[in-house]
């Protein structure tokens, strides 16, 4: 089995690192006067091997996005050859694509793209690799949400797997809006059923609150977990979480 990663997030709207509950734009639970870039040079001293870097506004489809900041760590000396990135909010062009996969980024990862615009993963997987392109199925009572996770779509979660699948996605990000923010814990049933319906590597997130949580996560067969508001908060201290995964 690959190694099991746990992976600090770190969501960026207007240039600052902050967490929302639930993904809602109002509803700001932390948002940091640090300059992200020590942020993800901290996680990365503490021993984190990758970095989940979200683009909140380009996820909201603002005029303004995070580019240049995604640029700024993806460059710096503590993150090249240290953690490899992972960044996903708003890729929805085959140029924006190219560009985060230019710079470095291990792996793009494409959420809304999945139902409006297959075709575009496809040209990317096969131009890059598989393994260069994640998908996210964010969902919300068992059914896929894009555009920001303000629109609920009627497509089920597996079924969205299928498709992110035949379009050579090479791994999956499932998170669960349902509990998304809130600090209370996973739900460990919906993360087993659907880990066991795919056969592409998962990552989970939402909801992970505790090191017992990150253990069901990886009991349950994902090949790692986000972590976002629960270490903001001090709910997790993830040098302990590190300690315990390895
Ligand atoms: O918090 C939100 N409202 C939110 C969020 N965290 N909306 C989208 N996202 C993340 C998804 C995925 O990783 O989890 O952005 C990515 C998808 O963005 P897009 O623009 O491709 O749908």
């Amino acid at each position: 089995m690959e190694k099991f990663e746990v992976i600090p997030a770190i969501d960026l709207r207007d240039g600052r690192c902050v967490q929302l509950r639930q993904g809602k734009k109002e509803a700001v639970i932390f948002s940091s006067a640090e300059n992200p870039i020590e942020i993800a040079r901290k996680w990365v001293m503490l021993g984190a091997t990758r970095l989940h870097i979200i683009d909140l506004d380009g996820a909201f489809q603002e005029e303004k996005n995070n580019f240049e900041l995604i640029k700024d760590i993806a460059e710096s000396n503590w993150v090249k050859g240290e953690a490899k990135l992972q960044v996903g909010g708003g890729i929805r062009s085959y140029e924006t694509a190219v560009m985060l996969l230019e710079l470095g980024v291990d792996r793009i990862i494409f959420g809304t793209a999945v139902l409006k615009s297959p075709h575009l993963i496809e040209r990317i997987a096969s131009e890059f690799s598989s393994e260069r392109v994640m998908v996210a199925l964010d969902v919300r009572k068992g059914k896929v949400a894009i555009d920001g996770w303000r629109e609920t779509t009627r497509v089920v979660a597996k079924d969205a797997a299928k498709e992110a699948e035949r379009t050579g996605a090479g791994s999956l990000l499932f998170t669960n809006i349902d509990v998304e923010g809130l600090m209370k814990g996973i739900e460990p049933g919906i993360i087993e059923e659907f880990v066991s319906s795919v056969s592409i590597p998962v990552v989970i997130s939402g909801g992970v609150s505790s090191v017992e949580d990150v253990m069901r996560v990886r009991e349950a067969g994902a090949c790692g977990v986000v972590i976002g508001s629960a270490l903001y908060k001090g709910k997790i201290d993830f040098k302990e979480v590190m300690e315990s995964s390895r």
